[in-house]
């Protein structure tokens, strides 16, 4: 098991998607991230573990690379493409929940933040908790989620942003959201964000990842 998780780890790193993907050219004819993903669902590993142990690592480790100037733009674009090729075989594990229709949730990646994967995951989380999930998708603005609240009346918002430059413009768009109903409750996260931001920023809370909402909200589960 440790073995096939360190495989899609490394697929990700490199940005090996599949085993048509002729990059990088040291694994060509090799099978990628998402050949790899369905072995280890196929071998009973729960798909969390292939996330956290395997996806979000590889991730993790590309993300250091570029930090230190030894992977570029396109490195992570294609470690993107990778870890997105596998989530094809988890969303739906994601997802799997009975649609009761909790409530509906207005969720975006702020203005000027191009991030998505981390938001994709919460989406496929509260979709599969009963949430009737309304994505507003990347960069979106204060007006967009104005106009989603206006239009989904008792909503609740969740916004993502994964660098320390765009996390700055959720505070517009809770003052926005707060002139137009005092009491929606909204909610943050992202790598670079934590609690006592969403405090200074008069968000309701932030979440680490994307299981604390249906912990937070627990008829969701
Ligand atoms: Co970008 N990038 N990137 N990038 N990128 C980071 C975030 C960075 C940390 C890399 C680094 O320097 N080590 C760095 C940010 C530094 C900072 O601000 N502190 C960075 C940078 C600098 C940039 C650019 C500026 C690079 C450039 O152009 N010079 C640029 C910005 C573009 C823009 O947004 N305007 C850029 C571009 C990109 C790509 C487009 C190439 C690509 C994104 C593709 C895509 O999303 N479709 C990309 C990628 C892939 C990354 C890394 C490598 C991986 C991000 C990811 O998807 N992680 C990232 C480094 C890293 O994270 N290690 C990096 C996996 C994902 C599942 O995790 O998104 O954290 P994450 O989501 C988690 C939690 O945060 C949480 O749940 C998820 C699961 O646990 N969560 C929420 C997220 N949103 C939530 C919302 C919630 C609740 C929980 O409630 C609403």
């Amino acid at each position: 098991m440790e073995e096939l998780l360190e495989k899609i780890a490394i697929c990700v790193e490199k940005g090996k998607m599949d085993i048509k993907s002729p990059y990088p050219p040291d694994m060509k004819g090799e099978e990628g991230a998402y050949e790899l993903t369905k072995q280890a669902l196929d071998q009973n590993i729960p798909p969390d573990d292939i996330l956290k142990k395997s996806l979000m690592v590889g991730m993790s480790r590309i993300g250091e690379k570029f930090s230190n100037g030894q992977a570029f733009v396109p490195n992570l674009l294609l470690a993107a493409k990778a870890m997105n090729s596998a989530m094809e075989h988890l969303n739906p594990f994601f997802a799997s929940g009975e649609v009761h229709h909790k409530g509906k949730f207005v969720l975006g990646t702020v203005k000027g933040d191009l991030h998505d994967i981390g938001k994709n995951l919460v989406k496929m989380v509260m979709k599969g908790g009963g949430w009737d999930v309304i994505d507003l998708g990347v960069d979106v603005g204060p007006d967009k989620f104005l106009e989603a609240a206006k239009e989904n009346p008792g909503c609740v918002v969740g916004m993502s942003a994964l660098l320390t430059t765009t996390m700055m413009n959720m505070e517009e768009v809770v003052k926005v959201l707060r002139e137009h109903d005092a009491d929606i409750q909204i909610f943050v996260g992202g790598a670079p964000l934590s609690t006592q931001f969403s405090e200074n920023i008069g968000a309701n809370g932030y979440f680490a990842d994307p299981h604390s909402f249906t912990k937070h909200f627990p008829s969701a589960n």
